[in-house]
């Protein structure tokens, strides 16, 4: 069970949020960003291809932009068609074919629907980290089986000295940035969440992906999470079920929610995606179903302080290199070619 001490601390990490570091670290940072200009991607450099999914139709590249510092992502994935209006969309006199060829009752064509309807979902992070590159580097991965003394003894002491500035997370959680974008708040300081589009979805109900975000600091992952979290985990269950029903018209039925671990970020926060969308994240080595969470913390209070957590980890992420000196992955890959 939880003590009182560590209710304390959430409680006075709650109204206290200055006691995280990291809060305001990169705020300098942004005023070199590249987003309140662009218009286009013609001072786009490209510097190299880390990742081009086929399968995902998700292109992923290294670059700068000309007259700005730093390097940039810019990541590039074709949308899902969208159901409604395809008169207006798709099946009309503005949709010119090309044919490529014809045999008998078959024909292949290339299609051109109005620009407005075949944009490309654009996502650009600038300045970009190293640590960003790697999260999207197609590297080789490694499961570590994260025991509670790995977590304690490598992974926490990781990720205390480096990891994702969670400045975003507190613009939303500030109404500093994405206000508009709030499908539903609950202002409740232990229980409370913001309920918002994540930065993935392009909007159609088929991809529906939206993340709730507590409004208590100080919860990095499910690995602190204990009883004294069940009445904000219910909350978001419920409220957040609710809220999407509402606003959405997708049934509690057919939501996955869930928690990735090992996060990129460590604000605890709840995926929520429609259940026939094979989303990124949602694979046995990294999401652990909202469900499954509560009900094991039901069963043993402490759970996810004493659990073994398995993860994949890339080895060009750095804490592999502290996992292989603390002898829990083989020094050279073993990648199957
Ligand atoms: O893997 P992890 O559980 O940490 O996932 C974090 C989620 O936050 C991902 O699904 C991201 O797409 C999402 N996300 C990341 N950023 C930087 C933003 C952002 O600025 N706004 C929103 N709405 N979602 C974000």
């Amino acid at each position: 069970m939880a003590n009182a001490e560590t209710n304390t601390i959430d409680k006075e990490l709650c109204v206290n949020p200055k006691k995280f570091k990291s809060e305001n670290e990169d705020s300098k940072r942004i005023e070199n960003t590249v987003h309140q200009n662009l218009k286009d991607l013609s001072k786009f450099k490209l510097k190299r291809v880390i990742n081009n999914n086929a399968q995902k139709k998700l292109l992923c590249v290294e670059g700068t932009f000309t007259g700005y510092d730093g390097s940039a992502l810019v990541l590039l994935e074709k949308k899902a068609f969208v159901e409604d209006n395809l008169d207006e969309h798709l099946f009309n006199d503005s949709s010119i074919l090309s044919k490529e060829f014809e045999n008998d009752l078959y024909g292949n064509y290339n299609c051109f629907p109005l620009v407005k309807y075949n944009s490309i979902k654009t996502t650009i992070i600038h300045p970009a980290t190293e640590k960003h590159i790697a999260k999207f580097e197609n590297q080789p991965v490694h499961i570590v089986d994260e025991t509670a003394e790995l977590y304690k003894e490598v992974t926490l002491t990781h990720l205390n000295k480096e990891q994702f500035s969670l400045q975003w997370v507190y613009n939303i959680l500030e109404h500093k940035a994405e206000q508009e974008r709030i499908v539903f708040e609950d202002l409740d300081p232990i229980t409370g969440f913001v309920l918002i589009p994540d930065l993935k979805w392009d909007g159609s109900l088929e991809t529906l992906y939206l993340l709730a975000i507590p409004m208590q600091r100080g919860i990095k992952s499910i690995r602190d999470l204990n009883d004294l979290h069940l009445p904000l985990l219910k909350n978001i269950r419920d409220s957040g079920t609710k809220a999407i029903s509402t606003k959405y018209g997708v049934p509690t039925s057919q939501l996955r929610i869930y928690f990735h671990y090992q996060p990129s970020f460590y604000h605890l926060h709840i995926h929520f995606t429609y259940l026939k969308y094979d989303a990124p994240g949602i694979f046995t080595e990294k999401a652990h179903l909202l469900s499954t969470v509560i009900n094991n913390i039901e069963l043993m209070g402490d759970y996810y302080s004493k659990a073994t957590l398995s993860f994949a980890v890339k080895e060009s992420d750095t804490l592999f290199a502290k996992y292989q000196e603390h002898g829990v992955l083989p020094v050279k890959s073993a990648e199957v070619k």
